[in-house]
């Protein structure tokens, strides 16, 4: 028998609606946050992709309801951005309605799949109550010196008059051009804000540690930070006066030493080239302008440099040590320096092969090792000889922190965060500049002015440049301008999650830094969990990290962490088995599904692929046998419901079943394993549908609330045909183990190691006796035919393995 899905959907979610099922409520001593990372609204709408994660939070929502916990389980837009300036662009019109025609879709399309939000805790982060949050928490950064101004290269492209980001940018023939148009796109140097992400590496480092996130994860974030610890020495500059600084983590290798190479960019280069040298460095510095930090790091094999005709004195060996610049040294991390050891690093090595620079071993090691990086005995290092690395590092330091000339350094890989964005549609800076560039802050809300048609500005400025009204602001007569850049659209992804906290009912939010917020907050916070795509490993995840932790040093938050358990679910891919996107032609759209299968059917089916984290790839014929299950569950109840119910049965058998059922059903739906959950109420619905009478009507209740996590309607229609409450009124079932019968434990049998069968062990068998019985198996014994058994290995109520030859 048939349900009909489209009506018995339709309806549910109307009586949810309608009724404000999923409100969230205050009124238990339990709470679970409950966090889906919040949508960019696009024009192509909702994915296949998207609803793995977010059905995996709807059912822990739905169960922790049942178990009688607070639940907050929100969602909202991420609604600034790139995709829809890009569009009003190309079309003249504003971003603004394109924008909440396509949250009206994404909305509807949740809906659709009967997700559990509580819609009155929609927030959006282009909404200017929900900006002017962003403003003040930019405003408190600033005030506590977190926020700065300083001149860093922006992609121009003067062809098309603006500034683009990395992914408007593509490659041809080795030069970057603007995707749009192919015109040619340089680095030019501008004023913008910065961050300062970096005071926070060490509690972002720390913060990790006890937080319920996979080890892969937090592996990504502490190599993103990349605390190293090591040696800044100082060099004399022969006949100067001059000095150079060099980062290192190999202190004990300075013996090795062959050259001193600085950046291009380094600030002293031009007091360090000979007159000789200075046509051909200087030809070199402006070709390293060109390169990418990518390109210069890429452990390729061609480096290039120029030698300055310079020197520095070795402190011990007091040897020449000549000065020379690549581009494999980076401005930006350490001290835009390096000590040049060949022998033990292999970006020295190759430097040093293609120069014809010395190779000193100061290990001992033989040649055709090197270079080598390990650990070992000293050697060419005078008084240090015979010493290993760590013993080396020490002594070297003692010897040459009596010249002043070494200090301990820690350093991190971490860069602050720019936080300008040369854009129209984002969050205006909260701030003004006067005539002399002195900055102010506005106190209330600065809204984002309505452009009617956006235009690149010409300049390195955004949009915003084109409006005189944002330039020319007269305050007491005195003459002031707004910044003509944006925030980045991970501003407002970086508090969302308090957001949803603070938003009422009424569509206003209770003030950030209000006593309402911070009793809030100890109430809800942290995030129990936070499920989401691995692309988010770093950015979002640690700007989120970032702006709580500082929120938490204001005293605004009661956590030092956001998200105490984070998930990453795996891909949905194409049918193909490719990432679906929109040029392969093999992105999946819900909403024929929804239509043809069913909201359930696409729930089951989405958490019934495999493991949650995995990548897995669509396929429409198990969707079939899905909605072809939840049809036989309908026409199960169905029939044991008409065949009258006979309390004089023997129930047995039924409610060990069952209460065995909520047992693994609750393990699983903790453990996220909720494919597992499913295949045992698989298991179960095999064994109802076997029977024709059975003796109550509660088996069939409880596995209707079981179900509902994951397939909500047809659950609720179950309870309604069941003459029972709906499940907002209903608790998770209360399990009677004593009547659950126990069972023989089955065990798997090998034979030479692959797995051939199994049998059900019975508790009197001793263990020649589960031999016995196991090659009597005709599936066993096909393998023994005409082969002698040479070993048999039995783990009690585990496995039997048989070796034969
Ligand atoms: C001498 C040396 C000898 C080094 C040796 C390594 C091995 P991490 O661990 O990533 O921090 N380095 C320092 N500053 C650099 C820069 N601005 N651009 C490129 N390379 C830089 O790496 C630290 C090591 O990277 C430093 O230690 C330095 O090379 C190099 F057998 O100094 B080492």
């Amino acid at each position: 028998m048939m349900y009909n899905h489209r009506d018995v959907e339709k309806k549910w979610q109307q009586y949810w609606e309608k009724n404000k099922t999923f409100k969230t409520t205050e009124q238990n001593n339990k709470k679970a946050y409950i966090l889906d990372m919040f949508p960019y609204p696009s024009g192509a709408g909702l994915h296949v992709g998207h609803l793995e994660g977010y059905t995996a939070t709807d059912i822990i929502s739905r169960f922790k309801r049942l178990k009688g916990f607070d639940v907050l389980h929100p969602i909202g837009w991420d609604a600034f951005g790139l995709p829809a300036e890009q569009y009003a662009l190309k079309t003249g019109n504003h971003p603004a309605p394109f924008t909440l025609k396509n949250i009206d879709n994404f909305r509807r399309q949740l809906k659709s799949l009967g997700f559990s939000y509580d819609y009155d805790k929609e927030v959006n982060t282009t909404d200017p109550n929900f900006y002017v949050w962003t403003q003040w928490i930019f405003k408190e950064l600033y005030k506590h010196g977190l926020a700065t101004i300083e001149k860093i290269d922006v992609n121009w492209c003067e062809g098309l008059g603006t500034v683009l980001a990395n992914e408007e940018i593509i490659e041809k023939d080795g030069i970057k051009v603007s995707e749009r148009g192919n015109f040619p796109v340089i680095k030019k140097p501008m004023k913008q804000w910065v961050l300062k992400i970096t005071k926070y590496a060490e509690k972002l480092l720390e913060g990790l540690e006890d937080l319920d996130w996979p080890e892969s994860l937090k592996l990504l974030q502490r190599n993103w930070i990349g605390k190293s610890t090591g040696h800044v020495v100082n060099w004399n500059v022969l006949n100067s006066t001059e000095h150079i600084d060099t980062f290192t983590t190999r202190l004990d290798t300075i013996f090795g030493v062959s050259a001193i190479i600085i950046s291009p960019e380094h600030k002293l280069i031009s007091k360090l080239i000979s007159l000789d040298q200075k046509q051909e460095v200087n030809e070199y510095i402006a070709n390293a302008k060109q390169k990418s930090e990518l390109e210069r790091t890429q452990l390729s094999k061609n480096k290039t440099g120029v030698f300055l005709g310079t020197y520095v004195k070795h402190p011990f060996t007091k040897k020449q040590i000549p000065i020379w610049t690549s581009d494999y040294v980076l401005t930006s991390y350490g001290t835009g320096a390096i000590m040049s050891v060949p022998a033990h690093d292999e970006r020295d090595f190759d430097f040093a092969k293609k120069y014809d620079l010395e190779i000193i071993k100061v290990i001992n090691i033989s040649d055709d090792k090197l270079p080598y990086n390990g650990d070992g005995k000293h050697i060419n290092c005078s008084i240090f000889d015979g010493l290993n690395n760590e013993e080396a590092t020490n002594k070297i330091f003692e010897a040459l922190d009596k010249s002043m000339s070494v200090r301990k350094n820690i350093n991190f890989k971490l860069r602050d965060w720019i936080f300008s964005r040369q854009r129209y549609w984002g969050e205006p800076f909260p701030i003004l500049f006067d005539e002399n560039q002195n900055i102010y802050l506005v106190k209330e809300l600065v809204a984002l002015p309505y452009i009617n048609n956006i235009k690149p500005s010409g300049t390195t400025d955004g949009p915003l440049a084109n409006i005189p009204e944002w330039n020319n602001v007269i305050i007491d007569g005195k003459k002031y301008r707004h910044d003509n850049n944006v925030m980045p659209q991970w501003a407002g992804s970086s508090w969302y999650y308090l957001a949803y906290i603070l938003k009422n009912a009424d569509g206003t939010y209770t003030p950030l830094d209000s006593q309402e917020a911070k009793k809030r907050f100890e109430n809800w916070l942290p995030v129990d969990l936070y499920i989401g795509g691995q692309e988010h490993a770093v950015l979002h995840l640690l700007y989120a990290r970032f702006w709580h932790r500082f929120l938490f040093d204001l005293g605004i938050v009661n956590t030092k962490e956001p998200f105490a358990k984070l998930i990453n679910q795996g891909l949905i891919l194409g049918p193909d088995g490719q990432k679906m996107s929109k040029s392969l032609g093999n992105v999946i759209n819900p909403d024929e599904f929804v239509e043809s299968h069913g909201a359930d059917s696409l729930r089951i089916y989405e958490m019934f692929m495999g493991p949650l984290t995995d990548s897995k790839s669509w396929n429409v014929d198990s969707l079939n046998g899905i909605k072809k299950w939840l049809d036989r569950i309908y026409a199960t109840f169905k029939n044991l419901l008409d065949n009258k119910i006979d309390i004089s049965l023997d129930s047995s058998e039924l409610d060990s079943n069952i209460n065995q059922l909520i047992l693994d059903v609750e393990e699983n739906i903790e453990k996220t394993k909720f494919n597992i959950a499913i295949s045992k109420m698989m298991v179960f619905i095999n064994y109802l549908s076997s029977q024709t009478r059975i003796a109550s009507k509660y088996p069939l209740k409880v596995f209707a609330i079981l179900l509902s996590p994951f397939a909500p309607h047809i659950a609720e229609e179950l309870l309604q045909i069941l003459g029972e409450k709906q499940i907002h009124e209903q608790l998770w079932p209360f399990v009677e183990v004593d009547k659950i019968l126990s069972k023989s434990p089955q065990i798997g049998i090998q034979i030479n190691g692959k797995a051939r069968g199994q049998i059900e062990v019975q508790d009197s068998w001793s263990e020649d006796e589960v031999i016995e019985h196991a090659i009597k198996l005709p599936n066993i014994s096909k393998w023994l035919e005409g082969k002698t058994i040479i070993k048999k290995i039995y783990i009690k109520d585990k496995i039997l393995n048989l070796i034969i030859k």
